[in-house]
């Protein structure tokens, strides 16, 4: 078996570049009257001990975790409104970059913890010295709010080893809806929050001042 180091090196390039490529998404549209549908872009190359934890659990062989652990490469794109999402989900299938293996709505279809968010799997190209080598990466595309949740939930799981106590999981529950009702609210009034937006980057981008 390869060594960790060589075996995560494509799985870190891909990060690398298709970090670019989403942040390369966000400019053309601040450089466009269009709002942006992409507030952030984050990526990371999962840690080895973790990619160790989910093999064991999954009784996935080490030799076989590349092709069985999808996330070993993740990207995650946050957006203001929940309407953002299906604009990137668009935008990310007329590419021809990559290839859409596997597509799950968590939104429409929440996990039983309460967590949301749109995941696709993508095999990418990453160009190596000795030719293509295609990689899976995991994109998570979630709203700030859904991300704001995952965030606290998952240092939970951490500090509780996945055993949270139930008190907190029904708080993890409530505050799970209520994410998603801010979501709601904010899409109502999305177009008067985008016009705002809108005379804030005039007035302070000094590109557009007269
Ligand atoms: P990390 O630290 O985010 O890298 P699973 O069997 O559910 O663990 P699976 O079947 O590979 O994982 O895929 P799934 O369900 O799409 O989950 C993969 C990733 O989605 C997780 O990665 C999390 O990032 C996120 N996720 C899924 N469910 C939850 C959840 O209930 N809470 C939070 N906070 N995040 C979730 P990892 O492996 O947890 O690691």
């Amino acid at each position: 078996m390869k060594e960790w180091d060589e075996l995560l090196a494509p799985y870190k390039q891909a990060v690398d570049e298709l970090k670019v490529k989403f942040k390369g998404i966000r400019e053309q549209y601040r450089h466009s009257p269009r709002h942006t549908p992409i507030e952030f872009v984050t990526g990371r190359v999962k840690p080895v001990s973790s990619i160790l934890q989910k093999a064991k659990r999954k009784a996935i062989p080490i030799d076989q975790v590349e092709g069985n652990i999808t996330d070993i490469a993740g990207i995650r794109i946050m957006c203001q409104f929940v309407g953002d999402i299906d604009t990137v989900v668009e935008l990310i299938k007329i590419r021809n970059d990559f290839r859409i293996v596997d597509e799950i709505d968590y939104i429409k279809h929440k996990k039983e913890s309460g967590y949301r968010s749109y995941h696709m799997v993508l095999e990418y190209p990453v160009q190596t010295i000795d030719g293509e080598h295609p990689v899976l990466v995991e994109l998570q595309i979630r709203t700030l709010a859904m991300n704001f949740w995952a965030t606290i939930e998952h240092s939970l799981q951490y500090k509780y080893s996945g055993q949270i106590p139930s008190h907190i999981e029904a708080r993890l529950h409530r505050a799970a809806e209520a994410a998603f009702r801010l979501d709601e609210e904010m899409s109502q009034i999305r177009g008067e929050v985008r016009e705002a937006q809108k005379i804030i980057s005039t007035t302070t981008d000094p590109i557009n001042k007269p």
